[in-house]
């Protein structure tokens, strides 16, 4: 480059609006750091302490009380403030402490804000103590690599979504050995308390170290993280302690703009047909609370198919009189069918576009796809467990699975007394596209989870769509409704009689809004027979240009769009309400943690209510525990909350649906919840999913 290119370049590069365009640091981003989210009233006061409450009561499981027995008598805890506290507590609150935290699973939006909250609760109690944060998830824990957190460290990534500060990881404290190493760890570092930041799972582990450390004086407390949501917690009385985790907003808000935008560009461009698949695991919170926000025009809901009958299926069985079991519970046939009616019904409407949602779990609610991946579960884990290769290793193609499969389905033949997978299994699993086999034959996660993620349910739901539009197609009832007034302005300009011609080809011509085509017309051969048998053409006559012209207008070509909505959700900076959420969350954990408590969740109650009655609390993880499948074997874990069909959230939804489809020839109701702020009046809402919920609540 000559010397004078090179001096220009650098003038350029050194003009300081160069510099601020290229900067890493963004305008939002400083906006973002210096947002100091509002703290709950009680950490105004000098000193927290705890209080029990015998207000909230779980029914224990026996197996729980077993293995966790220092744990299992914990209550919910409330936290108090006191500007003056007796010497004791001043001396509990004040106490030099080391606490260690760590990110598990899957990223949330505001993991940032519980470091900060905790670093910032637990300098000011005192500025000696100290923080550390594991990297890369458990597995720093059980290794000892961590790093001190300090002051512009958190400075660094108040606000910001992602858990880049330490990163995180999926693995599992499982075993004595990992749980010695952890110990080990603890003790290395000093460590007064853990801090556990994850989802069920995770939590649960958080119990099993709080009882396992508990001799050594390290206290253990779990953060309910999940953009999920499916971490919710109440008593046996249905008081709402944890109405959600916390990421959910941002992630559901994060999902709904997209969709949003694409609900814009869907009624401009109208030709598509947008497919989402969003994230959520087995739960469809996340599905849920998008379809509150964006109004999108399908939206399908997993729990909801669960308890679904075909009752066309159940007619046609009682008048054979026989019985027809595969008319109770929603098969992929099914559901697909169901979509196409919608689609149907808005094409008829004149609508060639729409945006549909479909939660990543919905296929553990398909009766015939449930019953694979709770099988494949089996096998899987059963291998894993009883030889030195993992299943997946063993087997790396696609093909090798299949022949182990083979292989299981001949020996169910020879033994009667195998009945994990038969002839009938293989027979139907064979019928299945290969992508599909591979998909649900994919590695499972660390905790033996099924992975949705890794499964193209999008794909395999839109593929029997398409089919079963081309049979409508064929039988006359998909077709794309037209104006009247377009078809009358059409025929006018070419001098044809629109009242000669519109009863011969439309099935609805006096009444429709939207004029239909008679079942009959499927294609030009038909078309032409009509107007023949009306009269209106003789044999060598062409059809009219504009009559052509308008068929070709009511023959609906179906085309789709794919998207998943999950990482870059799960990645987005986090609404206000999940950067107060968490910052709160933090704060609540060094209360617990100074006060001594282990084997507790932080949590905020009333979520749903106005910021001046949210109540920070320890809850009790033990308690929570119960008997679950994992990896094939019963495992105590905490239970996933499903969508509860019958909730307020879910019925204003419901009563929606028709709206939404927008099957009419008015506008789409699509809602515009609009991008993620701190700052601005629409980013102190809540979920709607829980604003609806708390309406027709018992409360304590
Ligand atoms: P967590 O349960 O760990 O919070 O993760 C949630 C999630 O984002 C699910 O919605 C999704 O199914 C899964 O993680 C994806 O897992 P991975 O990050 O391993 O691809």
């Amino acid at each position: 480059m000559a010397e004078k290119t090179v001096s220009d370049l650098r003038k350029i590069l050194d003009n300081p609006i160069v510099k601020r365009a290229v900067d890493d640091v963004s305008r939002t981003l400083v906006d973002r750091r210096a947002f100091m989210p509002p703290a709950c009233k009680v950490f105004s006061n000098k000193y927290n302490t705890l209080e029990e409450t015998d207000i909230y009561r779980f029914s224990i499981d026996r197996e729980a009380e077993r293995q966790l027995p220092k744990i299992i008598r914990n209550k919910v805890q409330v936290v108090r403030g006191k500007s003056k506290a007796d010497q004791g507590a001043a001396q509990r609150c004040t106490a030099p402490r080391r606490i260690g935290i760590v990110f598990s699973g899957g990223p949330a939006p505001g993991g940032h804000n519980v470091i900060a909250g905790l670093f910032d609760a637990a300098t000011r109690a005192n500025p000696e103590n100290r923080l550390f944060g594991f990297l890369i998830g458990p597995d720093g824990v059980v290794e000892n690599e961590a790093v001190e957190i300090t002051r512009e460290l958190v400075d660094a990534y108040r606000n910001l979504g992602g858990f880049t500060m330490i990163k995180t990881g999926r693995a599992k404290i499982d075993s004595q050995q990992k749980v010695d190493l952890s110990r080990k760890t603890c003790k290395a570092l000093g460590l007064n308390a853990l801090v556990i930041v994850g989802g069920d799972d995770s939590n649960t582990n958080a119990a099993f170290l709080a009882q396992e450390l508990y001799d050594d004086g390290i206290q253990v407390i779990g953060v309910p993280k999940t953009i999920d949501g499916d971490i919710q917690v109440r008593d046996d009385a249905g008081h709402v302690l944890c109405a959600v985790s916390f990421g959910f907003h941002t992630a559901a808000r994060a999902f709904a703009n997209s969709i949003a935008g694409l609900c814009n560009d869907a009624s401009s461009d109208i030709k598509y047909y947008h497919v989402c698949k969003v994230m959520g695991r087995v739960a469809s919170h996340l599905a849920l609370e998008v379809a509150l926000q964006s109004h999108p025009n399908l939206t399908v809901i997993g729990e909801d198919l669960v308890d679904f009958v075909d009752e066309e299926r159940l007619e046609k069985a009682r008048r054979d009189k026989t019985t027809d079991y595969t008319a109770f519970g929603m098969t992929l046939r099914h559901l697909s069918r169901i979509i196409c009616e919608g689609i149907v019904k808005r094409a008829r409407a004149g609508k060639n576009f729409g945006v549909i949602v479909i939660p990543e779990g919905v296929l553990e609610f398909i009766n015939e796809v449930e019953v694979f991946i709770m099988k494949l579960n089996t096998i899987i884990a059963e291998y894993n467990r009883t030889r030195d290769r993992e299943f997946h290793s063993a087997f790396p193609l696609l093909e090798d699975k299949l022949e182990y499969l083979h292989r299981l389905a001949q020996r169910s033949r020879d033994d009667a007394s195998f009945k994990l997978w038969n002839t009938r299994d293989e027979d139907l699993f064979n019928d299945l596209p290969e992508f599909f086999q591979e998909g649900l034959l994919t590695e499972r996660d660390s905790h033996g989870n099924f992975q949705f993620s890794q499964i193209q349910t999008e794909k395999v739901l839109m593929g029997l769509v398409h089919d079963y539009l081309s049979i409508l197609k064929e039988k006359g009832t998909y077709k794309l409704g037209i104006q009247r007034g377009y078809f009358r302005k059409t025929l006018a300009k070419e001098g044809l009689d629109p009242d000669r011609f519109g009863p011969a080809i439309f099935e609805n011509y006096d009444t429709g809004e939207h004029l239909l085509t008679k079942a009959s017309i499927i294609s030009a051969k038909t078309l032409r027979q009509e107007l023949e048998k009306a009269g209106l053409l003789e044999p060598p006559d062409k059809v009219p240009a504009a009559i052509e012209a308008i068929y070709k207008k009511t023959v609906p070509s179906f085309k789709t769009q794919e998207h998943f909505y999950g990482y870059d959700g799960r990645g987005n900076d986090p609404t206000r309400f999940d950067c107060t959420y968490t910052y709160n969350l933090g704060l609540t954990v060094f209360s617990l943690v100074a006060n001594g408590a282990t084997g507790q969740m932080a949590a905020i109650r009333n979520l749903e209510h106005d910021f001046e009655q949210w109540e920070p609390i320890g809850i009790p993880i033990a308690p929570l525990m119960h008997l679950e499948e994992r990896k094939g074997r019963l495992a105590l874990v905490l239970e996933k909350a499903l969508v509860d069909v019958d909730s307020v959230a879910m019925q204003v939804f419901k009563s929606h649906q028709e709206k939404w489809l927008g099957a009419d020839s008015g506008q789409d109701h699509y809602r515009r919840p609009g991008p993620i702020h701190v700052h601005g009046e629409s980013e102190g809402e809540r979920p709607i999913t829980l604003q609806l919920n708390a309406i027709a609540r018992p409360d304590p």
